[in-house]
């Protein structure tokens, strides 16, 4: 069979739904769907495209959506309209106890996480029916790797909107992949820790969620992921939180992520790989103070692809729209067992690059600050394998 460098040439499958370009969180809101579309331009322009399966992928409908959500959550998803938030009443209140709006007046109504978005439930229903397709395309063993990019929303509760995502991509295809393999694995690079998808699986035997994210005091969501949460239940162990501090380098970062991951594949021999490949863990990100370049970031993808295991690229958070859409072409690349040149194609969204010199790779903070002792990731990985040895016994 073909071969690529690193083992055999993978089967990929690529989700890209263009319903989502044009979807607004508001003028200054910092998520921007746009970046997707960025990502799928930028795609293109390196030729990738030829080289993937692309299907038709029709949107989730209330009943996929509503196998993991709560009815009268999802019932307010599919009727909630911009126009009858603003009329107050009775759907701005149901909207806000549902955290859409957010549930608090004093807040600067401009600065909401979760805002009525026009055209809410089309956009969650393409999102969600990206992750759906793509993990039935490896439920069904067509493809090795499937990729949703404008998935990834992590933070999404059974029954209530958190940071900008509103419904849960991630575990209605997690659900997906457990009618077809036994055991999953969950990895999540984004900066934020993933509360919606830890919490959905805490108690469950057959998925184990892995989270690396900045776990600074306040930082969102709050008081969720550290250390010491490590699952309840059949799900003991099978929770694993790698809280950060600011300014973790890639040196640092594939020290900590190379040696669990590969203890939780050994220990846990999962049947398939869910990874959410959030891009604010880059360096510069406005809301994630980390200094991850794209090849750090893309080092843990190529990782999680070498275990020859069918594999989920989501997509997730990323608020400097160039470098999300660079690393995102990047991973596909990777995904593809290809290396591409790092000057950028002309393109429809070339000027967006003028500021990293048209590069692939921009360059991380030289001299940023690394808040991360030695003494302290130590200590992390230690603690970590040490949780991860209680279910090789
Ligand atoms: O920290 C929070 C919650 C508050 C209340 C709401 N205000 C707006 C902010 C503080 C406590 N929310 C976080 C949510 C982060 C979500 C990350 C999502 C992902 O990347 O993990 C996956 C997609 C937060 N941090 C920064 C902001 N919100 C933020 C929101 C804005 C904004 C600026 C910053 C919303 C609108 C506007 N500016 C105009
Ligand atoms: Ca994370
Ligand atoms: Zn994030």
């Amino acid at each position: 069979s073909p071969s690529c460098p690193d083992g055999p040439k993978r089967r990929v499958c690529y989700y890209y739904d263009r319903g989502i370009a044009g979807v607004d969180y508001g003028e200054d809101h910092v998520m921007v769907p746009r970046r997707v579309d960025m990502a799928h331009a930028l795609i293109r322009s390196y030729g990738l495209l030829g080289d993937m399966s692309r299907l038709r992928t029709r949107p989730a409908t209330y009943d996929d959506i509503s196998a993991f959500h709560d009815r009268g959550y999802a019932d307010l998803l599919g009727s909630l309209t911009p126009e009858a938030f603003a009329g107050g009443g009775e759907a701005e209140l149901t909207a806000r106890s549902f955290n859409i709006g957010e549930p608090s007046k004093k807040e600067d109504p401009r600065s909401v996480d979760n805002p009525p978005i026009a055209g809410l439930w089309d956009y969650c229903c393409r999102y969600a029916g990206g992750s759906l397709a793509a993990a039935r395309a490896l439920a069904a063993g067509r493809h090795d790797i499937a990729i949703n990019w404008s998935g990834g929303m992590h933070h999404a509760c059974r029954d209530k909107a958190s940071g900008f995502c509103y419904v849960n991509d991630i575990v209605l295809a997690i659900r997906e992949l457990l009618a077809a393999f036994a055991r999953v694995v969950y990895v999540d690079i984004d900066v934020h820790h993933g509360d919606g998808v830890e919490t959905a699986f805490v108690d469950s035997g057959r998925v184990m969620t892995v989270s690396f994210h900045q776990g600074t005091t306040d930082f969102f969501p709050k008081g969720r992921g550290k250390l010491q949460d490590v699952g309840v239940g059949e799900g003991l162990y099978r929770a694993v939180n790698v809280p950060l501090h600011a300014g973790m380098d890639d040196e640092g970062y594939y020290g900590l992520f190379q040696p669990i991951m590969e203890k939780v594949m050994e220990v846990f021999q999962p049947e398939a790989i869910v990874m959410q490949c959030g891009g604010d863990s880059l360096s510069g990100d406005p809301l994630g103070s980390q200094n991850l370049s794209i090849a750090g970031h893309a080092r843990c993808v190529r990782f999680m692809r070498s275990f020859n295991v069918p594999l989920l690229l989501l997509g997730g958070g990323g608020y400097t729209i160039n470098h999300v859409a660079a690393c995102w072409c990047y991973e596909t690349a990777v995904a593809l067992g290809k290396e591409i040149d790092d000057d950028i194609p002309q393109h429809c969204y070339d000027s967006y690059y003028q500021s990293q010199g048209y590069k692939l790779h921009y360059p991380v903070k030289k001299g940023l600050k690394n808040d991360n002792t030695n003494h302290h990731v130590t200590q992390t990985k230690n603690t970590v394998l040490r949780n991860l040895a209680e279910l090789a016994a």
